[in-house]
């Protein structure tokens, strides 16, 4: 529920969180007097309604940095919020066009747009926060995106101070729990930011997971002919025989890349490789010998035979996980998306400096491995070590283990599961500051 009225912002003169000479700034008393910025006052004076009693208005704000897992993440958050807990949910986003990717009905030149019932304002700016400031009783800044400094001022305003979360990025490791929800203290307003660190074990805020998510999975799985009918229209041919193994592989430009399609070329049993265009498509070209490997490309060498996929819209991707026996997926999204499809995968994280990013990697493996045979355990870690700069993969050997993989994928989705989902927890826990 949005307390305060709407205003137009040019009476709005709050001063700012950048230094006053930074900006010339009507004194937020004087802002507050002038008759124009009247409605300022408003939820000053406005009754005081329990905002459990009417829906929860929620913003959330997303910076692409680069990729799509940014606003991947933010957007199936969002759709969440609306669809599973009727929240009123308004993402601001900076980059449309990532966006689009992966949410194809968004117009790119619309300031702001209603897509299944949330808000997408436009957020061109760092300073922007729409043609009014309407402070919501959730403001979600993801990914520690910095909010418009206007907004933060008018959140000190507002009667109830909204619960200000900040959802920061996935790890695995352990020092995660210790850190979340731990509130940090505005340094001139009196908010209070809360950290909401989303997680893989307990005392974490968990992963997003939709409540539909198991039962479409299942229907996906028993019905032959969606997953006769999702091959034609993903490939443009039937499935392959049994003996095949699938791979799907989402991922960064990785040297690795050449040696595995040599061992899937070289492999005693045929592998068909489902690749969505993108960052990996120019290995696969060079692999091919083709000038590129555009979406709709299928191309064949020994007992491989490859497909390039049309990048699909977010609700999508999973019956490409659910189609395949492997799963080859990277940064934090597809991740996730991956430990719930159940099936072996191989994760491509997303590269840091100074290798900074094999700690969170190792952190995943240690929960995801925890209860393998250890000849799996570390084939698993060789390979994704491999998959990750260090080493050469060895596909034999990742196959060798298949069975005991696909065993404990399954057992893992479960044991995630008890983490409880994202936004299930994260709305729990902004319910039980607006009582
Ligand atoms: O695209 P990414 O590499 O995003 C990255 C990571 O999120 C990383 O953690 C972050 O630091 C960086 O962005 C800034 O990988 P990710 O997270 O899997 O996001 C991809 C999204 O794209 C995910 O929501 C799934 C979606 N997707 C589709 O919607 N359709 C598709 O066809 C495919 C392949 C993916």
């Amino acid at each position: 529920m949005r307390l305060d009225r709407p205003f137009p912002l040019a009476t709005q003169a709050i001063m700012s969180d950048a230094s006053p000479a930074a900006e010339p700034a009507t004194p937020l008393s004087a802002a507050l007097s002038s008759p124009l910025s009247s409605p300022l006052s408003s939820p000053l004076s406005s009754p005081l309604s329990s905002p459990l009693s009417s829906p929860i208005a929620c913003d959330i704000f997303c910076a692409v940095i680069d990729n799509f897992g940014d606003i991947g993440v933010c957007w199936r958050l969002a759709r969440q919020l609306a669809g599973e807990h009727d929240w009123q949910v308004r993402v601001f986003v900076d980059d449309l066009h990532a966006f689009q990717k992966l949410c194809p009905s968004l117009e790119l030149d619309r300031a702001r747009q209603t897509v299944e019932g949330i808000v997408v304002e436009h957020w061109h700016a760092p300073t922007h926060a729409g043609d009014t400031i309407e402070v919501a009783d959730v403001v979600i800044e993801a990914f520690g995106c910095e909010l418009p400094p206007i907004y933060v001022a008018a959140m000190a305003q507002r009667e109830r101070a909204p619960v200000w979360l900040n959802l920061e990025y996935l790890s695995a490791e352990d020092w995660v729990a210790d850190f979340h929800l731990r509130p940090s203290p505005h340094p001139r307003f009196a908010l209070t930011k809360t950290f909401f660190f989303p997680g893989l074990g307990p005392g974490t805020g968990g992963v997003l997971k939709e409540q539909q998510l198991d039962a479409d999975h299942a229907a996906f799985d028993d019905s032959p002919s969606a997953r006769e009918t999702w091959w034609l229209q993903a490939t443009g041919r039937p499935a392959p025989p049994a003996t095949a193994t699938v791979v799907s592989l989402f991922a960064y430009e990785n040297p690795a890349v050449d040696s595995l399609l040599e061992q899937w070329r070289d492999s005693a049993d045929p592998i068909v490789l489902l690749a969505p265009e993108g960052r990996i498509s120019g290995a696969l070209a060079r692999f091919f010998d083709l000038p590129s490997f555009a979406a709709g490309a299928c191309a064949e060498r020994g007992n491989l035979t490859a497909h390039s996929l049309a990048f699909t819209e977010q609700s999508g991707y999973d019956a490409l996980l659910w189609a395949s026996d492997v799963n080859f997926v990277r940064g934090e999204d597809s991740f996730v998306r991956a430990q719930w499809a159940a099936k072996p995968f191989v994760w491509h994280i997303y590269p840091q400096a100074d290798d900074a990013h094999l700690p969170k990697l190792d952190a995943a493996l240690a929960h995801y491995g925890s209860t393998l045979p250890a000849a799996a355990n570390d084939a698993l870690a060789r390979f994704w070590h491999a998959w990750n700069g260090v080493g050469q993969p060895d596909w034999a050997e990742f196959q060798r283990h298949r069975e005991a993989l696909q065993t404990r994928a399954v057992e893992w989705a479960a044991e995630l599961a008890h983490v409880g989902d994202l936004a299930g927890n994260l709305a729990s826990f902004a319910k039980s500051q607006l009582k």
